[in-house]
């Protein structure tokens, strides 16, 4: 029988990675996208096949986290076996500027999702996209047991989907996960986050088109791995025999600073001379470190990643700098003959 999976924020970075690997595996797509005046399914146009086409195995539904009768109609009518909630306003500093709208849209949009599972009576499993962002304060490693202290608007609505994904698991004995990951980037990272900015100003500055690069806080520490390898860290947690929260991270740190060294060393640039700074990039209140421990998904899930921060940082740059020569943003042939993974 054939899987059919359910995805929001398919047209987002790990969106498109997720929906990739699940057609892989056979399953039947469907994803849930927000009409727009222009096209915004650029990351999954490679994957997207005409449905009059019998081998279609892909399928876009208009909606929104906001509209919560549109999501019990869809859930009625795909009736998936598995459901992934990845749609969010994923950004932290835009969140201080729209702090309601993300509370909308990362937090209550999750009740709606997980109300439209219950209330359609679909029989699925359902895969919350938590986050780091939800330790916050507390200081690394950080582990399944480390408190939470939230420190912004999208990190304290992201807190409301953990526990209300917690408690539709413990109410309604529903097969509900929290995936709490850390940062993970790829050259599909939208252009606004701090490493995918600092790839494409490398690759820019040294063509010759961009002079310098303007940044915030550069001492903060993060815990960086590949896209492409955590999707499949989502799909192993709903597989297992029963529902549990994991951590997915690499377990290794480093500063904004040793991300911009990797960068612009790997075009044969000194950083140093080119950035900037703008106290616009500063957050109110800064998250000042995360590493994660993934021992438990490691033990439980068999999930290990391969990829560190700094090799990400020369796969984005040589990403970068191949879509700058070719005169597109990112291409998959890009990311295989680089690193044969994706
Ligand atoms: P992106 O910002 O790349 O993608 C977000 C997706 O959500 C897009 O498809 C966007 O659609 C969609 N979306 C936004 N608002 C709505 C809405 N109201 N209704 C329906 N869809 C909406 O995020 P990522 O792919 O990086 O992250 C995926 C998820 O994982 C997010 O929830 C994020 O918060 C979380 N996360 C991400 C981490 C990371 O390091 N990448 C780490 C931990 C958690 P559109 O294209 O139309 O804007
Ligand atoms: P983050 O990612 O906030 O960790 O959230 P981001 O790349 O935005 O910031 C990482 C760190 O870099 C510092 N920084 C800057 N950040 C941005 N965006 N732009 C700048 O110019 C800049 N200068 C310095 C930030 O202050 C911060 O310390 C990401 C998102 O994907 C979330 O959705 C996800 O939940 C978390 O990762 C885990």
């Amino acid at each position: 029988m054939t899987k059919r999976a359910f995805i929001t924020g398919i047209t987002g970075q790990d969106g498109s990675y997720l929906a990739e690997f699940l057609l892989a595996k056979g399953y039947e797509v469907h994803g849930l996208i927000r009409r727009a005046s222009t096209f915004n399914t650029h990351r999954i146009d490679h994957l997207y096949v005409d449905r009059h086409d019998p081998s279609a195995k892909l399928f876009l539904h208009y909606g929104d986290l906001s509209d919560g009768a549109r999501l019990v109609t869809l859930m009625a009518e795909i009736n998936p076996d598995e459901v992934y909630n990845l749609a969010a306003q994923s950004h932290v500093r835009v969140s201080f500027d729209e702090p309601e709208h993300t509370a909308d849209t990362t937090g209550t949009g999750t009740i709606r999702l997980l109300e439209a599972v219950r209330v359609s009576g679909v029989d699925t499993r359902f895969y919350q996209a938590s986050s780091s962002e939800l330790y916050g304060a507390t200081p690394p490693p950080q582990n399944e047991h480390t408190p939470f202290y939230p420190r912004s608007p999208y990190a304290a609505a992201k807190l409301y989907a953990y526990w209300i994904t917690k408690n539709y698991r413990e109410a309604y004995g529903l097969f509900a996960v929290n995936g709490i990951l850390f940062n993970h980037e790829s050259p599909r990272r939208g252009e606004t986050f701090v490493t995918r900015k600092i790839t494409r100003a490398a690759a820019r500055i040294k063509a010759g088109v961009q002079q310098d690069l303007y940044l915030g806080n550069l001492e903060s520490v993060r815990d960086w791995g590949y896209a492409a390898e955590y999707v499949e860290g989502m799909w192993r947690m709903l597989q297992a025999d029963a529902p549990e929260d994991f951590v997915l991270a690499t377990g290794v740190g480093y500063t904004i600073k040793d991300f911009l060294e990797a960068s612009f060393g790997h075009v044969g640039l000194d950083w140093e001379e080119y950035v900037k700074f703008d106290e616009r990039y500063l957050r109110p209140t800064e998250v000042d470190a995360l590493i994660g421990d993934p021992s438990k998904a490691a033990e439980k899930l068999g999930w290990t990643p391969t990829v560190d921060g700094k090799q990400l940082a020369t796969l984005m740059v040589d990403a970068d700098v191949a879509a700058l020569e070719h005169g597109h943003e990112w291409r998959d042939t890009v990311e295989l003959a680089s690193w044969g993974t994706a």
